[in-house]
């Protein structure tokens, strides 16, 4: 597999220093510009000031890369014709030369190739709502699955059903722990009540975890869903509505498939006039400081 590595990656890797890889469809369709930009530099600079390097990665005119340049972040926020690029689309986006921003599940792929085990994103995908009628489960499921890392989320985005994605998880063997907490957090939202979870105290807890997984030869991630900071939650009762309108909205529109969570997102960033877009950023965020304590205890 061709990856073209940032320079920065490259002597991260000859040196043995932390790593922490970031996706970039968060960048394309998750936030709306500039917010996007805004928040992939605000990232980038909190690993390089922890002594940390961010490899952000994504496809342009069908090249892998594994670190971006600024301009090639820039690119990607900026560019309305980037497209969302998951694991199964891989050898498509490479062979058609598209610019292509990763998903969960395509950034996992690339960066367990490039031997980079630890990633942060803001939430993952799961079980849609209403599954029963459309059979929507995000690749991301069957990627946690399979390739062995250490995932930071936010929980999995609160426009899925979360107890049918976490009984999911559970059915596919996915390590899952909550960072200082029992209860499956939901994106947006500190608590989900679905509790039950093995909760964890600190970072090097999290990394034994996972070098006890892969000393057994386990094939699945550690999930870690890490709850969004109190002061920038949107709580669970005021959300809750502009979700449930959101899903309707798509449901009428006939929107399906890859377009969807971006359309959610979008839709309700609309709905709570840009709140939950600060929420999103923030946990995000919140899910990159995480990254970095355990990309340390882990390189
Ligand atoms: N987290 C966010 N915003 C996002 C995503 C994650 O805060 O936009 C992206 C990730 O790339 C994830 C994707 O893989 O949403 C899920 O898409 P789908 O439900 O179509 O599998
Ligand atoms: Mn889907």
């Amino acid at each position: 597999m061709k990856i073209k590595l940032s320079k920065d990656v490259q002597l991260a890797l000859e040196l043995g220093q932390p790593i922490l890889v970031l996706e970039s469809t968060i960048i394309a369709h998750g936030m709306p510009y500039p917010d996007n930009l805004e928040f992939a530099k605000r990232g980038e600079r909190l690993c390089k000031e922890n002594n940390v390097i961010p490899a952000t990665i994504a496809i342009i005119n069908g090249e892998i890369f594994v670190g971006l340049e600024n301009d090639q972040l820039t690119f990607i926020a900026e560019n309305d014709s980037v497209k969302k690029v998951s694991r199964r689309e891989l050898g498509i986006a490479v062979s058609e030369k598209w610019n292509g921003a990763t998903t969960v599940s395509s950034t996992m792929h690339i960066a367990h190739q490039a031997g980079l085990p630890i990633f942060s994103t803001g939430g993952i995908g799961g079980v849609h709502r209403g599954v029963e009628f459309s059979f929507d489960i995000s690749q991301d499921l069957t990627a946690l699955a399979t390739i062995p890392m250490v995932v930071i989320s936010a929980g999995a985005k609160a426009i899925l059903d979360l107890s049918k994605t976490l009984e999911m998880m559970e059915t596919l063997g996915i390590t899952v722990v909550g960072y200082h907490t029992n209860e499956l957090p939901a994106f947006y939202s500190r608590s989900s009540g679905i509790f039950g979870i093995h909760s964890v105290s600190s970072s090097q807890n999290i990394a034994n975890i996972y070098k006890e997984n892969i000393a057994m030869a386990l094939s699945n991630s550690v999930l870690v869903v890490n709850p969004v900071p109190e002061k920038d939650e949107i709580p669970t009762h005021e959300i809750k509505s502009i979700i449930e309108t959101a899903c309707e909205t798509a449901l009428n529109l006939g929107i399906a498939g890859k377009k969807l969570t971006p359309f959610l997102l979008k839709e309700i960033v609309e709905q709570t006039a840009g709140r939950s877009l600060k929420t999103n950023k923030a946990l995000a965020l919140n899910n990159i400081k995480l990254g970095i304590e355990i990309a340390k205890k882990l390189s």
